[in-house]
């Protein structure tokens, strides 16, 4: 499907006509070059977002079907019944199968490093590449060290860091280190902090790690492009003094991202995503990150969990949830009491990211709890 046909049609569907940010910005009086550009901009801005989506959920033919917002409005009232409970079986079977034996390629693992002194050092490189999304849905991805999301980096807090970054994508880019207090020259905004990264260059960004928690990395260039084609990665600042810190058993990070390569889960779409495991009793930390255009009400089945900081920051009254709203840029960090045993669905809420009449897709997962005592 073309650029053009597949934004239309998308946009026909929503009932939206093109250029009608425009007549807004007439109807209000507001004339002026720059709001009529700035609106233009915008209107262009969302035209390419609501493309970008389309031809992601219309690009998959993958074996559990569709799963954008076009194939799932097209296939509504078309399907047998029995076709579609065999999809979404599939869909399961999948998932389950691909959970005991992973197939393929997973990012976030924490990224080596070396001490040189006190200080210590990472080496990153940005480069163009292919990355499985899910079985046979291969998409053309930018990505640091050629993983989704790009390799977890784990400091503590007051650590002096170095990362040494080699650009070899075929445009420029600058890394921000979204949520950490840097000096203004290490903040990675191309033309306001530092000059951009050109193809082929390598740029060393140094700080002292502050503050701790649950914070990311990504670019800040073209960066609805290369953080939408999976530039983008945890950051994560343990804290010096954990006595402070509620305890936990293990922990897990889920980046999300919601453009180019579709609805993502640490670079991958339902069925491909790997699931939560526990054992009944245990305390999992759950990192939340939102590296998308869109809020994800994150929702876990069968237990509630305790939200204890956002943003890296603790929260002076942690509550419990168990359905929250992350919205781009946001980090939560909540801590699961597993105490209910089985498979638990755990999933984004707004459920055109989650689920199609050919079964679930993207931000979907399962936490599983096991009970040792049923071995
Ligand atoms: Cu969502």
């Amino acid at each position: 499907m073309g650029f053009n046909t597949s934004r239309r049609s998308f946009l026909a569907k929503l009932g939206i006509g093109v250029g009608s940010i425009g007549a807004v910005a007439v109807a209000c009086g507001k004339s002026g070059d720059s709001y009529n550009d700035r609106a233009a901009d915008y209107q262009k801005f969302k035209d390419e977002r609501a493309a970008a989506v389309s031809a992601n959920g219309s690009a998959g033919t993958g074996s559990s079907g569709g799963h954008g917002t076009a194939p799932v409005v097209q296939a509504q009232g078309h399907l047998d019944w029995r076709e579609m409970d065999r999809m979404h079986k599939k869909g399961v079977e999948d998932f389950v199968a691909n959970a005991s034996k992973p197939s393929g390629k997973y990012g976030g693992q924490p990224l080596d490093f070396k001490m040189e002194g006190d200080v210590k050092v990472f080496n990153l490189n940005a480069v163009a590449t292919k990355w499985e999304v899910r079985p046979g849905e291969t998409k053309d991805v930018f990505a640091y060290n050629g993983v989704l999301p790009g390799p977890e980096i784990r400091v503590t807090e007051g650590e002096k860091v170095r990362i040494v970054f080699k650009n070899e994508l075929p445009e420029s880019t600058a890394i921000h280190w979204h949520g950490q207090k840097v000096p203004n020259n290490q903040d990675g905004v191309p033309f306001v902090t530092q000059p951009v990264i050109e193809p082929g260059a390598t740029y060393t960004y140094e700080f002292v790690a502050n503050p701790s928690g649950s914070h990311m990395y990504h670019s800040h260039h073209n960066a609805m492009e290369q953080v939408g084609k999976g530039l983008l990665g945890a950051f994560i600042v343990d804290p010096k003094d954990k006595s402070k810190h509620p305890k936990y058993d293990k922990e897990y990070t889920m980046v999300l991202n919601d453009t180019l390569l579709g609805f993502t889960l640490n670079g991958k779409s339902f069925p491909a995503t790997l699931p939560l495991t526990a054992k009944l009793g245990e305390k999992v930390l759950v990192r939340y990150m939102n590296e998308g255009l869109m809020n994800h009400p994150m929702h876990l089945h069968g237990m509630p969990f305790q939200v204890v900081a956002k943003d890296g920051w603790l929260l002076p009254q942690p509550y419990m949830a168990d359905t929250l709203d992350v919205a781009p840029g946001d980090r939560f960090d909540v801590i699961i009491d597993c105490d209910a045993p089985g498979l638990w669905a755990f999933h984004c809420h707004t459920l055109s990211h989650a689920e199609s009449p050919q079964g679930m897709f993207g931000l979907v997962t399962v936490l599983i709890v096991e009970d040792p005592n049923k071995a």
